[in-house]
């Protein structure tokens, strides 16, 4: 029998940091899975490398399902990022293997394509409105389909979704958390009337989102809903903390302006009420945060029952691994919305060389066996591990508000 014979954690830097898991299997046979937890990575990996990788080995690697039942039924303490990250990177890893063994892409042995490609939305950002509608042309010349827009808000210093200068929009930026301003009054006067100057600008005849960041509270967020609707958004994202699954109710009742939530969510338990009570239209879940693709899809066929469209997560602290497991799975889903897509740094790409490609807002993958992404342990080596947290918003008496 084939058995599961090395598992191993690489935790490195390259760009941003990253935690990667790979299983080889006793024929020589390698899969790869993404374990990065933003600011809580090597919680993930000593979960990985002291707790789940000496019950990995001699195990059948071709038994997806048992082992992912095994490490969350049978290990009692159940859900959470930390646990569901570190079940989602083996999971995943298995798919790989099982795909390469196989001979076919992982979309194969998911039932096959659904779609030609993968819609996705890109991230525009402004530090005033007349940068922000520049980013936003650049986005529309390069051809994408659907846009989220995010401007600094005026006399509040680095609201969250801004990118400084030209590089990349990575929040987490310093070996501890910066402190940032946040004021609601100043936001909900201020975000209406860029998103109406973006479709004053541009039209409509592409997508426009939002992320609101879980900054409001569900009235704030009802009030923010209907001030926009004339800017017909694809979605608002997060318009409140998702703790409270009900507090989605009240936004409802208010206004016709789509919700999506998810991105902080880690288990079908997590948004069951959101989709069963139809209360959200986008599941945001990402295949390395809930559990890898055997607990995603089962997220993905509840919500599809309810008419709840997937749009998932998909920021730059989430490696290509999960990318191109995305891809893998958007590719097949039925009631598939959109995927978030932001592009990796030069550094990271070069760390994992993937199969992934984007032409005309479409992401894509050829029929390269299991995900169609490789991991370079020697250019790794140059990128170390460098702590980098999120920042911590304040309000302006001083108390801590929601990042
Ligand atoms: O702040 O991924 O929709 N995307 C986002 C991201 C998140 C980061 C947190 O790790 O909200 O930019
Ligand atoms: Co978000």
């Amino acid at each position: 029998m084939t058995t599961i014979e090395r598992a191993e954690v690489f935790v490195a830097g390259p760009g941003r940091n990253f935690v990667t898991l790979r299983i080889t299997t006793s024929d020589g046979v390698t899969g790869l899975g993404d374990a990065t937890l933003n600011g809580r990575e090597l919680a993930v990996a000593s979960y990985l490398r002291d707790h789940v990788v000496p019950l990995l080995i001699g195990r059948d690697p071709a038994r997806i399902e048992d082992l992912w039942q095994y490490l969350y039924r049978g290990v009692y303490w159940r859900r959470g990022p930390v646990t569901m990250t570190a079940i989602a990177a083996v999971d995943t890893a298995l798919w790989d293997i099982k795909g390469k063994v196989a001979g076919l892409p992982v979309h194969q042995l998911l039932g096959g394509r659904s779609r030609d490609g993968v819609t996705v939305y890109c991230h525009a950002s402004g530090t005033d409105i007349p940068s922000l509608l520049d980013d936003v042309a650049r986005f529309r010349e390069a051809g994408y389909r659907a846009v989220r827009a995010q401007a600094a808000v005026p006399d509040v210093g680095g609201t969250y979704g801004v990118r400084k200068g030209t590089g990349i929009y990575e929040p987490a930026n310093a070996a501890l958390p910066e402190e940032q301003l946040w004021d609601t009054e100043a936001y909900l006067r201020f975000a209406p009337t860029y998103l109406t100057a973006v479709r004053e600008e541009f039209g409509f005849d592409f997508h426009l989102l939002h992320d609101v960041h879980h900054r409001l509270t569900p009235i704030e967020a009802a009030r923010f809903g209907k001030s926009v609707e004339d800017a017909q958004l694809f979605w608002m994202e997060d318009p409140t903390p998702a703790e409270n699954q009900e507090a989605f109710r009240l936004i409802r009742q208010h206004t016709t302006t789509p919700i999506a939530v998810g991105e902080v969510l880690t288990s079908i338990w997590d948004v069951q009420h959101l989709i069963t009570e139809q209360l959200i239209d986008y599941v945001r879940t990402t295949v390395v945060h809930a559990g890898g693709i055997t607990h995603l899809r089962r997220i993905f066929d509840l919500a599809a029952l309810y008419q709840v469209r997937t749009g998932s997560h998909g920021a730059t602290d989430l490696s290509p691994i999960t990318l191109a497991a995305a891809v893998q799975v958007d590719l097949t889903v039925p009631n598939f919305g959109i995927q978030e897509y932001m592009e990796h740094a030069e550094v990271t790409r070069e760390v994992f060389p993937s199969g992934v490609t984007l032409s005309d807002g479409l992401l894509d993958v050829d029929d390269t066996p299991g995900l169609g992404v490789e991991y370079d342990e020697k250019a790794a080596a140059r990128y170390p591990y460098d702590p980098k947290y999120l920042p911590v918003a304040r309000r302006r008496d001083g108390s801590v508000h929601d990042w």
